[in-house]
C-alpha cells in the first residue's frame, strides 16, 4: 500500500445508469489513471446516484459490476486505489439527509443537470433535484481537496463548495472545501450524431451517438463513418458551431494522442475528405480501447478477484466516512449514548 499521508485526497464516480462511453472515459477514467500515483484516491461506483432515473434491476445490479470492471481495465489499480460501491457504505445515504437539512431548496433548482433532465421527464423524481446533495456529501465526508470530473460536473462541485462552506460557518470548521478538477485535454466529449449535445449514457442507445467503451471495432468505425460533419471540408479546430462536429472529430484525437492542436492540425493537414478523417480517429479509438476490452474480458471471467477489491474497497472507504459522520451528528446535536 503507498503511503498516502501527505498526499491530496481525491474522490470521483460514475453512474452505473447505462454502458460507459468515450466521454466517461477522456472526461473522467483516463485522468484518474493518470494522476493515480501521487493521490489518495477514493473512486466510487455511484449506484444510489443512478436511482433518480427509472432502472431495471437486474440491469443496475449487472452494470454496477461491469462498470467496476471497466474502472480496473482502464487503469485503476485497487493498490492504490479504494475502488467500492457507494450503496455499500450507507454513511453516504445519512450525510446526504444532514445536508439536506442545511442546503436551500433555492440552490438545487438553479442546477442547470437538474433542469435539463427534469424537463425530459414527465414525473420529476425528488431524488433528480437532491442529486448533488448526496454527490456533496459522497465527496465531502472523506474530506477529499480534488474532484476530478468532466466540465457537465464541473458545477455539482462547486455546489458541495458552498455546502461544505456552510457547514463549517454553522457549525464550525468541519468539512474540506473541496477543488474541481477538470481535465483539460477532454473536458467534453459531444454526440456523434449531434456535436451540439454532449455524448451521454442516457442518449447512447440511440444509433450512432456515442462510442461505447464495450463496442466492437466494427461497431465503433460504423459510428465514427455516421459521426455528422459539415460542408466546409476544412479540418481544423474552430468555436464556430456549423462545424462542431469536426471540432468534436479532432478533440477525440487530441486526447486519445495527447498531441497538441497544432500537432494535430498538422497530422491531417494534407488529407482530402472528411472520410479519411473518421477512419483514422476510429482507427486511434480501436486501439485506444483494444487492451481495455481484453482486461475487462478477463476480469469479467473471474468476478470473484472483483468481488474480493470492492468489498475491501467497501471496508476501507466505512471506516474513514463514519469517523467524519459521528463528528457531523455530535456537531448537529443528536445524541450519542
Ligand atoms: N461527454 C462527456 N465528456 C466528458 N466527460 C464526460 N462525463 C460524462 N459525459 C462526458 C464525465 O464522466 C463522469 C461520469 O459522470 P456520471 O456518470 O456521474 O454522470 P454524467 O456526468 O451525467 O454522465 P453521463 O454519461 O452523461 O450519464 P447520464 O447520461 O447517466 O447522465 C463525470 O466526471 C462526467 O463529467
Amino acid at each position: 500500500m503507498p503511503d498516502t499521508i501527505n498526499m491530496k485526497r481525491v474522490f470521483s464516480g460514475i453512474q452505473p445508469s447505462g454502458d460507459l462511453h468515450l466521454g466517461n472515459y477522456v472526461g473522467a477514467l483516463k485522468g484518474w489513471v493518470n494522476q493515480q500515483n501521487n493521490r489518495d484516491n477514493f473512486f466510487c461506483i455511484v449506484d444510489l446516484h443512478a436511482l433518480t432515473v427509472k432502472q431495471n434491476p437486474d440491469e443496475l445490479r449487472d452494470r454496477t459490476l461491469q462498470t467496476a470492471a471497466l474502472y480496473i481495465a482502464c487503469g485503476i489499480d485497487p493498490i492504490k486505489s479504494c475502488v467500492f460501491i457507494q450503496s455499500h457504505v450507507s454513511v453516504h445515504a445519512e450525510v446526504c439527509w444532514l445536508l439536506n437539512c442545511i442546503t436551500p431548496l433555492g440552490w438545487l433548482e438553479r442546477m442547470t443537470q437538474y433542469k435539463d433532465k427534469s424537463l425530459r421527464t414527465d414525473s420529476i423524481l425528488a431524488g433528480l433535484l437532491d442529486y448533488p446533495v448526496l454527490m456533496a456529501a459522497d465527496i465531502i465526508i472523506y474530506d477529499a481537496h480534488e474532484v476530478p470530473v468532466g466540465e457537465d460536473q464541473k458545477q455539482h462541485v462547486e455546489l458541495a463548495r458552498d455546502i461544505a462552506q456552510r457547514f463549517n460557518r454553522i457549525y464550525g470548521e468541519t468539512f474540506v472545501v473541496p477543488e474541481p478538477v477538470i481535465s483539460k485535454t477532454g473536458a467534453r466529449v459531444m454526440g456523434l450524431n449531434d456535436a451540439t449535445i454532449k455524448m451521454s449514457k442516457e442518449h447512447s442507445k440511440i444509433r450512432g451517438h456515442a462510442v461505447r467503451l464495450l463496442d466492437d471495432p466494427k461497431e465503433i468505425e460504423r459510428s465514427f463513418k455516421r459521426a455528422v460533419t459539415d460542408s466546409y471540408n476544412e479540418i481544423r479546430f474552430s468555436d464556430d458551431t456549423e462545424r462542431a462536429g469536426v471540432n468534436n472529430l479532432l478533440g477525440i484525437y487530441k486526447v486519445i494522442t495527447g498531441k497538441t492542436e497544432s500537432q494535430v492540425e498538422k497530422d491531417f493537414e494534407n488529407l482530402k475528405g472528411y472520410g479519411s478523417l473518421k477512419t483514422i480517429v476510429a482507427e486511434v479509438v480501436i486501439e485506444e480501447l483494444r487492451p481495455i476490452q481484453e482486461k475487462y474480458a478477463r476480469i469479467m471471467n473471474d468476478s470473484g478477484e472483483l468481488h474480493r477489491i470492492l468489498l475491501d474497497g467497501g471496508e476501507k472507504a466505512a471506516e474513514i466516512s463514519e469517523s467524519k459522520l459521528s463528528e457531523v451528528k455530535y456537531k448537529m446535536g443528536l445524541l450519542n449514548l
